[in-house]
């Protein structure tokens, strides 16, 4: 074990020796030297299984190479090449691979925390006494999802590893600009949560007490903030320098660098000497060789963009389940709930977390009863932190388990923003890992609300890739949808309308069914006009037509917008020959531009006039009725479809 340790130190050292030349050579795009804190990487990854998750960051090769992935592998990853782990799509440490039970950083730093937590949340689920290490620099510390992460954690109990790498700076920043305290580890006191301060440069103190921390974890759950002491002996990346640091720093450290000084102690207690240390160093020089070559001589990555397009979501058949005839009257709100309280039986491991989603039943009561039914460990309370909630789904769907997340308000998704449109929307297309997570978004204006209570915020979402957007306006389509984006293993946003909970009642069948995403509906037919909307607006867009019996207009209920049914749209407006979007949402840059733009592009042959789009002014949504309701396009669409019958 002592040799192992050394050698497993020695190895990203000489790799990284290695990237320094390779990177004068312009043969890789950019380095993060993890030179110097090798121990904390190595010993934690030694502490734990081999079947315990770790989630690194950028200096941590350590991890990479203890956990044994085929250095070519890496190799080939840095250099955006196939034998790699992500198809040439990101670069660096930015991969993850189930193989190795490694999960990979995104740029942003502080999400990986979040995504532990539900790692470590699923471990707990399934009472395997796994414990799960996360990786964080000091500077990461600082951002919310730190927060949010370790007190999501301590609150419920997760086995997860805090991994603090102190070294000092983050990128120019010194760590008293970074924080208040003496130690990070003080914060562990707030979080109510054990902490130790680990001397980094030392692999016997890290693998030594990491071990004992990862055996008490197993025995019982629960969270641990460790602060190893380091330092970056480097710059942030090796184009950016050191000239910040002071000498007297670099010195001090130089001397505590953490294999030499490992080295000096084996050779003193006898345990190495000359010879094995120089056979090592050879054998792992001869590796790191012949590895290089192999990647070296690797082709380029060559992909088409229909290559790229097929891996943006994982593929799936979709289920169709079919209804019989039994169905009742229900609101729209009903048909949530009875549709949510199905798939929690039929997927015997689906979780929901949410703000108040437990014994209050959520702000709508769509929850209500549930937990007396699944119990608490399915229906979640959650604290007050979309970001770490987002990431934790993301973690749960990682460990293999599906979850609903309840945003109480779809406004305060923008709290959660991060994860959902740079985790769950890029992982799948990033390393192949799906997020199996549907975000429920309670929705929309006409409530008298005001400008963060009422938003439909869809248009936030449609035009990030990775994600599919569902937005139905009828008891039917909402439980059959809901059914069907829960089965998807991919990122769905379900808005759900507010203002329809309980103004809209319809029959729906008492059984569990679905109905497939990306399919809107031919809900009224008629030849002189095409009327596309989705949610409230298509009520609204109903209401217009019931008082001008004589227009004879097709009207499409789009369902879901991201992927868009863009089929259906141009066969009818080939009829039609005039089209008119109802939204919601403010104007600019919602999806009735692009609908708008579409229509042009594949039908204008066919269309006697320009194609109209009717929303919301471009303006926050207001509180009081006249100023809401001169703010919808509810009143305006009328004129707006009258004038354009008469281009
Ligand atoms: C959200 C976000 N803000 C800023 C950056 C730019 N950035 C990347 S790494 C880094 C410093 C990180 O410092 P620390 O967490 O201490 O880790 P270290 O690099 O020292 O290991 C910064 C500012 C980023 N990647 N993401
Ligand atoms: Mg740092």
């Amino acid at each position: 074990m002592l040799i192992q340790l050394y050698e497993n130190m020695l190895k990203p050292r000489l790799i990284e020796e290695k990237m320094l030349v390779l990177l004068r050579q312009g043969k890789i795009s950019k380095w993060f030297s993890g030179i110097g804190q090798e121990a904390i990487a190595v010993g934690v990854t030694m502490a734990l299984k081999k079947d315990e998750y770790i989630l690194p960051m950028h200096r941590n090769l350590g991890v990479f190479t203890t956990r044994k992935i085929p250095l070519y592998r890496l190799f080939a990853q840095w250099q955006g090449k196939a034998s790699g782990f992500t198809k040439g799509r990101d670069r660096s440490f930015h991969f993850g691979t189930q193989q190795y039970k490694i999960v990979g950083m995104i740029s942003h730093l502080g999400p990986q925390l979040g995504v532990a937590d539900g790692i470590a949340f699923a471990n707990k689920l399934k009472g395997n006494n796994q414990v799960t290490a996360v990786f964080t620099g000091e500077g990461g510390t600082s951002e919310g999802d730190f927060h949010e992460a370790l007190n999501v954690a301590s609150v419920w109990q997760l086995p997860v590893m805090f991994c603090v790498e102190n070294n000092g700076y983050g990128l120019s920043t010194p760590a008293k600009e970074q924080f208040n305290c003496e130690h990070l580890a003080d914060k562990g006191k707030g979080y109510g949560m054990e902490s130790y301060i680990i001397d980094g440069n030392n692999i016997l103190e890290v693998y030594t007490k990491v071990s004992e921390i990862a055996e008490s974890i197993r025995k019982n759950p629960h969270p641990v903030l460790l602060e190893f002491k380091t330092f970056r002996i480097r710059g942030h990346e090796e184009a950016s320098g050191t000239k910040y640091v002071p000498q007297e720093l670099l010195d001090v450290w130089a001397k505590k660098d953490p294999i030499e000084n490992y080295q000096y102690f084996l050779k003193e207690q006898g345990i190495i000497n000359e010879t094995l240390e120089v056979e090592l160093k050879v054998k792992i020089a001869h590796e790191i060789n012949e590895h290089l070559e192999v990647a070296l001589s690797e082709d380029q990555i060559i992909s088409d963009v229909t290559n790229e397009l097929n891996d943006v979501f994982k593929k799936s058949v979709y289920q169709e389940v079919k209804h019989d005839s039994n169905s009742k009257e229900v609101r729209f709100v009903d048909a949530i709930s009875e549709g949510l309280k199905q798939s929690m039986k039929r997927h015997d491991d689906l979780v929901i977390m949410g703000q108040d989603i437990a014994e209050y039943g959520g702000v709508f009561k769509i929850t209500e009863g549930f937990v007396k039914e699944f119990g608490k460990d399915r229906v979640r309370n959650t604290p007050i932190c979309e970001s770490a909630i987002i990431e934790t789904a993301m973690g749960l769907s990682i460990a293999g388990i599906k979850s609903v997340v309840e945003l109480q308000f779809a406004d305060f998704v923008s709290s959660g923003f991060n994860p959902v449109v740079n985790y769950l929307a890029k992982s799948f297309y990033r390393w192949q890992q799906n997020a199996d997570i549907v975000l429920r978004m309670p929705c929309g204006g006409d409530v008298g609300a005001g400008p963060f209570h009422s938003q439909t915020n869809e248009a936030w979402f449609t035009k990030t890739p990775g994600l599919k957007v569902v937005y139905p306006a009828f008891p039917y389509d909402t439980k059959g949808l809901l059914a069907s984006a829960i089965n998807d293993p991919n990122p769905v946003l379900f808005f759900e309308h507010k203002a329809l909970y309980r103004s809209i009642r319809q029959e729906v069948p008492i059984e569990y069914y679905t109905i497939p995403l990306g399919e809107a509906t031919i809900i009224k037919e008629g030849n002189d006009i095409t009327i596309i909307s989705y949610g409230a607006a298509i009520h609204w867009a109903l209401e217009s037509l019931e008082k001008n019996p004589d227009i004879s207009a097709d009207v499409i209920d789009l369902r879901t917008l991201q992927p868009l049914d863009s089929e259906t749209i141009y066969n009818s407006v080939r009829k039609t020959g005039k089209a008119i979007i109802l939204q919601e949402d403010t104007l600019f840059g919602g999806i009735s531009s692009d609908i708008s733009a579409l229509i042009h592009e594949n039908c204008f042959e066919y269309l006697d006039a320009p194609v109209k789009r009717v929303a919301s002014i471009e303006s926050p949504i207001p509180f009081a009725k006249q100023l809401e309701n001169q703010y919808l396009p509810k009143d305006r669409f009328e004129e707006e479809l009258k004038s354009l019958l008469n281009y």
